[in-house]
């Protein structure tokens, strides 16, 4: 053991502080948070001062453990995993922290003494909104399942100035607007700047190869950029081991360029300033597409490059020979964004720490794992070979010997074959060439997966065939997504948290580690008393968000209706299209009824809520559609209490969380074999709501464990839309004489319905027109879908046994589970409880 190693060590121990859990001290933490770092006197305290003081005071109790933790994994020096992911949607913080420290009741207690309710003081917090969608939210659950697992996982991300972008929607026309959001306007008290934790980053300048055959080159010159770490503090539920997350910003080398300063040229030295801060800036808002823009290139390889050298400085501390990095150290690539990190392992081993080239080669095909989320061709990274060769010239030189090197050892295996090197080039031959991010991924990574059962048979059958011949089978695996039961359970539905721990008997931090637990609930299925008490909490639920919807848009809602939800990114193969044109088709079936008949049919309020990318025409046009068929819908007197639609706007994890657990019945209706997991299916049917959708992704793996007769399924399969999208190409049929019901909804909207008819012609004519995403031929199993869940849901104790079986059944879903997976058949890394 080391001795201590300044001054005496027990005054130390004795002036060290452990974790404030008892009331008295959390109470005066708080109040010097106030008194001190507020510098506020406690008259004038309102909620968001509250909130401030509370954060601080949680945020000591956080380093503390954060603090012992890191030092503990310093000392055991044990294999490590860090996840590359350039969206981290975290939410918020506070609530999460408490819970995952055991102290939400001493907090609320403490609060309450002084004169405010948590949940109020919860509320201030603004959302760390840095990601799209549900590629970054699994990010951020499965950080949380690593902590709780106590695994010695870190993030590593990018510090966004500002997340993603603030919805508005326009009050005359009802289309999307956009504002910047500064979620950092007020200070972060989630966040420790470590501002001697910084790497000098270069850009541009020119790359010289010694010229002795051995690889290796010389990079110099262009512009340094300075990378800067903040540490995002992630505790683990029920342990004390908190983890890391570690954000990059970006800043100047200097606060001007000295250089240019002397010779006169100020404008350059605050211009070279301002494009330095620009790297970490904002986030790009464009999930699933791909768009070549210098700025985004810019992001990916600061971010690659700062995680690389504080991980090999972080290696380099261990003292043991660099042919072992891969022994220590696994990276996994949340898509191809941080495949840069490949290159620049390759430029330091080769460059800087002078190891023989084949060499480097193994120790990175040992390091990196790489997850695909999409087989959306339009997402598949593809950078220019001359933007490239411009900004990373040593880079774009070890992607051409990689390449070499990779395309002789296929000609071996395959002589004679030159399509197949074409396909399987890191090159694409086109005007200008462009590098294949996903190729390039595949080459180097010990292992590929995919993100539900579904997706990664297709992601081995349709994009990276040439690459299963090549590597064999055993190179690609799948592991089914998951999310954190402790935020989408526990947290955002504490009434059901409360009911289940009550009827499994279980303390809740055993079966929220162990998510499998909740299938004791089936036994119970048929007790009336639990029946009715599980239906209060969704009617609680449901009433919240009736309650928020109330004070947000002015508009009663019924509680006693039936709540059907979609609630997910804007785009064309999520079908938000399909839905808004079956309440359309609804809404003009019940137009045409006596009001005798109308009481016949079940009360429905249908939520959206989504974000579209800002420069997605058809998906702007579709928020559009949605909220001007709401205000009709909504002040006609024929259909009032029997349908009501609202577009929430500002989709956000925190609206989520009021949304997902009020709802009866949530929508995934994606073109078969389009969405690759999706995530929000599982949060829905944890919290007991059920699922209309196609047989597409996670949607798949939830029937299974649920038994189909409790799900919705309709549509096509996957097998069948290459076939129906041939067809359309090649031998069309007119919307009206193959889907008369869907027409006539087109003809509908068409003829001024809602607001001038031809604003929307772009949007129908994407249905009458080429039909891409197979709306005219899933249509009417559709809508005879949601007939089926009418009738399902009249009868009320069935509804509540299929909701019970459902949450009973979601055991398989937990983040936990997929970290596992990870952990053991990925990295290969162990728990180190503190
Ligand atoms: C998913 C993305 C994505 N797949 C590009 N791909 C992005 C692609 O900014 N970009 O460039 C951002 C995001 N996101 C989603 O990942 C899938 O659509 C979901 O089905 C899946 O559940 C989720 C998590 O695996």
């Amino acid at each position: 053991e080391e001795k201590w190693p300044k001054g005496d060590e027990k005054t130390w121990r004795d002036a060290m502080r452990g974790i404030h859990a008892d009331k008295p001290s959390v109470t005066k933490s708080i109040v010097n948070h106030i008194q001190t770092s507020l510098a506020r006197a406690p008259y004038n305290i309102d909620d968001f001062g509250a909130y401030q003081a509370a954060a601080l005071s949680t945020r000591d109790n956080l380093i503390v453990n954060w603090n012992s933790t890191q030092l503990h994994y310093t000392r055991k020096a044990p294999k490590r995993a860090y996840y590359l992911s350039l969206e981290f949607l975290m939410g918020r913080t506070l609530s999460n922290a408490l819970l995952n420290l055991g102290l939400q009741p001493t907090y609320s207690d403490s609060l309450n003494s002084l004169g405010f309710a948590l949940e109020d003081v919860i509320e201030q917090e603004r959302d760390a909104g840095l990601g799209n969608g549900g590629l970054g939210r699994l990010a951020a659950c499965y950080l949380d399942s690593s902590a709780t697992q106590e695994l010695p996982v870190w993030g590593y991300g990018l510090r966004y100035k500002y997340g993603i972008f603030q919805q508005l929607i326009n009050e005359h026309d009802g289309s999307q607007l956009e504002a910047p959001d500064p979620w950092l306007e007020h200070s972060n008290p989630w966040e420790l700047p470590r501002l001697d934790v910084t790497y000098e980053i270069r850009f541009y300048g020119s790359a010289e190869r010694w010229g002795d055959g051995s690889g290796r080159a010389v990079w110099s010159g262009g512009q340094e950029v300075l990378a800067v770490a903040y540490d995002v503090m992630i505790p683990g539920y029920g342990t004390k081991n908190t983890n890391n997350l570690r954000l990059w910003e970006s800043k100047p080398k200097r606060g001007f360029d000295l250089q240019s300063f002397n010779a006169g040229d100020y404008e350059r030295a605050v211009e070279t300033s301002n494009s330095a801060a620009a790297i970490t800036s904002v986030l790009y808002p464009n999930d699933h597409t791909s768009f070549g823009k210098e700025l985004r290139l810019k992001q990916q390889y600061f971010w690659t490059a700062a995680s690389l050298a504080d991980m090999m400085r972080r290696f380099k501390r261990m003292d043991k020979p660099i042919a072992e990095f891969a022994e220590y150290n696994a990276i996994q690539l949340n898509d191809t964004h941080p495949t840069m990190a490949i290159i620049e392992l390759m430029r330091i081993l080769v460059d800087e720490e002078e190891v023989p080239w084949d060499q480097a080669w193994t120790i990175v095909n040992n390091t990196f794992f790489f997850t695909n989320h999409t087989v959306l061709p339009e997402a598949l990274e593809k950078w220019p070979v001359p933007l490239m060769t411009h900004l990373l010239p040593r880079h774009m030189q070890i992607i051409y010997d990689i390449n070499m090197l990779f395309l002789t050892s296929v000609a071996k295996k395959f002589p004679g074959d030159r399509e197949k090197l074409n396909r399987m080039s890191l090159i694409e031959e086109s005007f200008p060439q462009q590098i294949r991010m996903a190729n390039l991924a595949v080459i180097a990574s010990k292992k590929v997966n995919g993100v539900a059962e579904l997706h990664s048979a297709l992601v081995q059958k349709n994009i990276f065939p040439d690459f299963v011949e090549f590597y064999g089978v055993s190179k690609f695996g799948n592991v089914t997504n998951g999310i954190t039961p402790r935020r989408w359970l526990d947290q955002c539905n504490p009434a059901l948290s409360e009911l289940i721990t009550e009827t499994l008997g279980l303390s809740r931090n055993v079966w929220l580690k162990d998510l499998y637990k909740l299938d004791g609930l089936l036994k119970h299925v048929d007790d009336a008393k639990f029946q009715q008490r599980w239906a209060a909490v969704k009617r609680q639920n449901k009433e919240r968000l009736a309650h928020f919807v109330e004070k947000l848009m002015g508009i009663k809602v019924d509680a006693d209706a039936m709540f059907d939800v979609q609630i997910k990114r804007l785009h064309e193969y999520k079908r938000q299209t399909l839905n808004i044109l079956g309440v359309i088709h609804r809404y003009t079936l019940l137009k045409s009824m006596t009001p005798e008949e109308r009481k016949k049919v079940v009360k429905k309020v249908v939520f959206f809520a989504g974000k579209a990318a800002p420069g997605y025409y058809i998906a702007k046009l579709t928020i559009r559609l949605i909220v001007n068929v709401a205000r009709i819908i909504n002040k006609d007197p024929d259909t009032n209490g029997y349908l009501s639609l609202f577009f929430l706007p500002d989709y956000s994890v925190s609206l989520a969380e009021v949304l997902i657990p009020a709802s009866d019945i949530s929508q995934h209706i994606s073109t078969a074999g389009t969405e690759a997991s999706g995530t929000s299916n599982m949060k829905f049917c944890l919290n007991g709501g059920l699922l209309v959708g196609t047989v597409d992704g996670a949607n798949i793996e939830i029937a299974e464990e649920v038994g189909e007769d409790n799900v919705f399924f309709f549509g096509h399969l996957t097998p069948d839309v290459e076939d129906l999208r041939y067809q359309h190409a090649y031998h069309p049929i007119p919307v009206e004489e193959k889907c008369p019901a869907l027409a006539s909804v087109l003809n509908t909207v068409s003829s001024g319905a809602f607001g001038d008819g031809g604003i929307y012609e772009p949007l129908l004519n994407t249905i009458r027109q080429g039909d891409y995403y197979i709306l005219t031929d899933d249509f009417d199993s559709y809508i005879r879908a949601l007939e089926m869940v009418d009738e399902a849901y009249a009868d009320r104790t069935e509804w509540i046994k299929k909701s019970i079986r459902t949450t009973a059944k979601m055991g398989k879903f937990s983040s936990d589970r997929a970290i596992q997976d990870y952990a053991q058949e990925y990295w290969n890394i162990e728990s180190i409880k503190l």
